[in-house]
């Protein structure tokens, strides 16, 4: 599994502040912890407090492309933001995000194919988040065809069904599960997915590791090609190894987790 580190990110109190600061250290020490935990590319969004998204992307994109050649995901949901991160990036990047709206897909895979960008389709649009499983294979089938139709590589995106906490969205989590098996057979080459694994866990602190991970296993065995997630997290990090035995994905020996895990 693509593994993107969640943790440059201005929900985060911490990365709320380093950002005001224009802290540099701060940014790049969560940017080295995430890559030496296992992550290969770092998400990076500015969050809901800045008062300038596009000076505060383009800044955090070179902070940390000074200090790591991986890809950067440029989390924001304005384009414009997202186009200041991909003029600032040296390194590969991806699009987070863009959604099925015909004005969205217009802009960002646009983009996506002038900056050479992976691009993240969500699977909602205007109206929101969708109820069932079928609205959610129809904006991804949406996202597929238009990506097609403008000969943006389908290898190259990577469909979202949009994980919510299980607080609120106990009933969606089953077909979420579904629609991660069912997005793969949309089209060949098929498209890849992604979810932002956290968002799951939301607002149950207590427990938080241990519904993420059971989470992950089960989204690794439904075909999850990508996580935004936590590499720090250790248990999650044994899971995701285990599960790729599991699943076949890497071999087995008696040493697997000790000579997997990163540190
Ligand atoms: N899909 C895509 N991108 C995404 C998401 C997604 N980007 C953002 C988010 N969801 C994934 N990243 C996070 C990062 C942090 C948290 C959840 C998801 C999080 N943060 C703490 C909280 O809200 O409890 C912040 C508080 C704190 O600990 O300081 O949970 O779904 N494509």
């Amino acid at each position: 599994m693509f593994i993107i580190g969640e943790l440059i990110n201005g929900m985060y109190r911490q990365i709320a502040a380093a950002l005001k600061a224009k802290d540099a250290a701060a940014i790049q020490n969560c940017a080295r912890q995430q890559l030496a935990a296992g992550a290969q590319a770092l998400d990076i969004n500015c969050g809901p407090g800045s008062a300038d998204p596009v000076r505060d992307m383009v800044w955090l994109v070179e902070t940390v492309q000074s200090v790591a050649a991986s890809m950067i995901v440029l989390d924001a949901s304005k384009p414009a933001v997202i186009e200041a991160g991909l003029q600032a990036a040296r390194v590969p990047t991806m699009i987070n995000s863009t959604t099925a709206d015909r004005e969205k897909l217009e802009v960002l895979v646009g983009l996506a194919r002038r900056y050479n960008a992976k691009l993240i389709g969500l699977a909602m649009d205007a109206r929101g988040i969708p109820q069932n499983k079928d609205q959610r294979l129809e904006l991804a089938a949406s996202i597929v065809s238009f990506c097609a139709e403008k000969e943006f590589p389908l290898e190259d995106l990577y469909l979202d069904p949009v994980l919510l906490p299980v607080k609120v969205g106990q009933a969606h989590l089953e077909a979420i599960l579904e629609s991660i098996r069912e997005f793969k057979i949309i089209s060949r080459p098929s498209p890849k997915t992604v979810v932002g694994l956290s968002n799951v866990s939301q607002g149950i602190p207590a427990v938080r590791s241990l519904i993420n991970r059971t989470f992950l296993s089960m989204a690794a065995a439904a075909g999850l090609d990508a996580a935004i997630l936590d590499p720090l997290d250790k248990d999650l990090m044994d899971t995701l190894i285990t599960a790729e035995v599991i699943l076949n994905k890497e071999i087995y020996c008696d040493s697997f987790l000790t000579g997997r895990r990163k540190k």
